[in-house]
């Protein structure tokens, strides 16, 4: 090999690297804040489906709620901390874009939330959870 292709070649190599070391670190994180903590909707009083997340230490607890369909959806998420971008909750199939202060409950109403899986997310998109109405 030319010296001119090691050096490519070795560049090429380093530039690779930096991509997986890149991809590795986005990936650890979020494979493990993301890990399923499943659970139910309760029946609220009007018959609503209620959906009862906690935001604490950068997740939200459960991150995938059943939902019965047909129902209206009422979305409630008790912030026991909020820093940065887990200060917004968003569920952009359902049009919810909710503003979480610590130490108080956020609520949305949806009155019909197609069947499906419909993501949420933090502000950045980084941490997710899912609602599936079935
Ligand atoms: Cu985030």
């Amino acid at each position: 090999m030319k010296p001119g292709r090691a050096a490519i070649a070795a560049a090429i190599l380093a530039a690779l690297g930096v991509a997986w070391a890149a991809v590795a670190t986005l990936r650890a994180p979020s494979a493990a804040l993301d890990r399923a903590r499943v659970g139910h909707a309760a029946v609220g009083a009007a018959g609503e489906e209620v959906v009862s997340l906690e935001a604490a230490e950068g997740v939200y607890r459960p991150n995938v709620v059943h939902v019965r369909r047909g129902a209206p959806l009422r979305l409630r998420v008790a912030v026991r901390d909020a820093d940065g971008c887990a200060s917004r909750l968003l569920v952009p199939d359902l049009g919810v874009d909710l503003a979480l202060e610590p130490g108080r409950t956020a609520e949305a109403l949806v009155p019909a939330p197609p069947p499906g899986a419909h993501v949420f997310t933090c502000g950045m998109k980084m941490v997710k959870g899912t609602i599936v109405v079935e």
